[in-house]
């Protein structure tokens, strides 16, 4: 299965259904009373870290996702079903951003974890809610609001907890073959591994028995000097190590190793430079090569680089047992290690427009001398309010009305100037002001 790490989706929450607008029938009863139930709320769009994947390749050609819109509710005071909530699986670390913004939307670096992405629409309240003592058979209802939509990107960043860095052909992935149950294709040609591999590294104990403890180790394509100008693979897989605890430099006994890792360092300071403050070891590979002497002077010479230097072969086995229990030594322990890495979630800010009254006159009504002073409403979330009872903006009037006034409008309206008789305008809606505080 082809790795993909990068990937653009949509996703639609589902709207929230419809209060009822509804009276009770019953036989021999002329007119009963309001029993129009809620509407259910719309499913969400819920990302999902699960086990076993370890790309994202298996979303692509199923890129839209939309959750199922809430049920109205029916007479009876039925209340709609609740719209079912979908779910979009991928790999552990993967991260969601909302195109349009650019925010982190979410992070996800736990099994398990889930974060909602589009969040449904809510219901609306059916008659049955508006009665009151001056209103006993209202013939409004709310309607729900709608579920949010966005363009998502996804990227994956592998989450391990050891990544392996070098050269094409040091032998990256013959370590990691040595060391773990991966398979990874091993080759003499530069640039066999063309895509991040992981592994699971079990700790033994001396006589070679797996013990409850283990790591995971990340394999990612070679990187050659120049490949933060693109050369070779370029640098983009440095991503998958940019979360792990710990980096291998593994290096090529039989060739320059020391001028190797001064390369090697200085193309992941130029992806990254926060990835050079990394726990960090050197596995000198293919010792059994050369002499042990020039091993050694090799190994003296890059401990002077200030790395911990492991000697290896991964063809012959030599060095493994002890570089294995190296990275379990070395592995800092941060328990709280994923979660402390995880970017930070930027919350959906629902922006509510501030309150803004704008005053127009408009030429004489029909029959009228005077011109009509309106006033114009926008922002406050009055307009919001209004579109909820867009069906019923007759009926719901009075409700509004009072509704609005309690919310502090006419007061607003008052100290804007606004006089008995004038009209007030939230988008289609107009009613006329009156003045009863006096
Ligand atoms: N002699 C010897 N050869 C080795 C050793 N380790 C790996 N090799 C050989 O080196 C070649 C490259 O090994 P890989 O593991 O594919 O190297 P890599 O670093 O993953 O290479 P890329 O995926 O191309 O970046 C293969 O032919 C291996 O068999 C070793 O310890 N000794
Ligand atoms: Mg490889």
């Amino acid at each position: 299965m082809a790795f993909r790490d990068v990937l653009n989706i949509e996703v639609a929450a589902g709207n929230g259904g419809d209060g009822s607008m509804s009276f009770h029938r019953a036989k021999y009863l002329e007119k009963g009373g309001p029993d129009g139930g809620h509407g259910g709320r719309g499913g969400n769009v819920i990302l999902r870290a699960i086990e076993g994947v370890e790309s994202l390749e298996r979303l692509v050609g199923k890129r839209k996702f939309k959750a199922e819109n809430g049920r109205y509710g029916e007479g009876r005071l039925r209340q709609g079903a609740d719209g079912l909530d979908i779910y979009i699986d991928v790999p552990v670390g993967t991260t969601a951003f909302d195109e349009e913004s650019g925010k982190v939307i979410a992070d996800l670096v736990q099994v398990g974890q889930e974060k909602i992405i589009a969040k449904g629409g809510l219901g609306g309240r059916g008659n049955s809610t508006f009665t009151s003592s001056t209103r006993q058979a209202p013939r409004f209802a709310e309607l729900g609001t709608p579920g949010q939509k966005r363009r998502v990107r996804l990227e994956l960043r592998l989450i391990a907890d050891v990544g392996l860095v070098g050269y094409p052909n040091a032998g990256k992935s013959s370590l990691l073959a040595a060391l773990s149950r991966a398979n990874p294709a091993i080759a003499d040609y530069p640039f066999t591994t063309l895509s991040p591999i992981l592994g699971v590294v079990q700790r033994e104990d001396e006589r070679g028995n797996s013990l409850d403890e283990r790591f995971t180790m990340a394999d990612i394509p070679g990187i050659i000097e120049g490949a933060s100008e693109g050369k070779g693979l370029g640098l983009e897989f440095l991503r998958h190590i940019s979360r792990t605890r710990l980096l291998i430099y593994v290096l090529d006994v039989t060739r320059n190793p020391v001028e190797e890792l001064q390369q090697l360092q200085g193309e992941l300071r130029a992806y990254d430079p926060t990835l050079l403050d990394n726990v960090a070891l050197v596995a000198l590979n293919k010792v059994e090569l050369v002499e042990a002497d020039l091993a050694q002077m090799v190994e003296d010479e890059l401990a002077e680089q200030g790395l911990p230097v492991v000697q290896v072969s991964a063809k012959e086995g030599t060095g493994l047992a002890t570089l294995r229990e190296t990275l379990f030594q070395m592995l800092p322990e941060f328990e709280l290690w994923a979660q402390s890495n995880a970017l930070e979630v930027e919350p959906d800010t629902v922006v509510e427009e501030a309150l803004n009254i704008v005053f127009r006159e408009d030429p004489p009504a029909k029959g009228e001398t005077q011109p009509e002073r309106v006033w114009e409403v926008h922002g406050g979330g009055f307009e919001e309010r209004i579109m909820r009872f867009s069906r019923y903006l007759e009926d719901a009037a009075e409700y509004l009305g009072n509704l609005f006034k309690r919310q502090g409008l006419y007061n607003a309206l008052r100290r804007a100037g606004a006089r008995e008789g004038d009209t007030v305008e939230i988008g289609t809606f107009r009613f006329e002001y009156f003045d009863d505080e006096e």
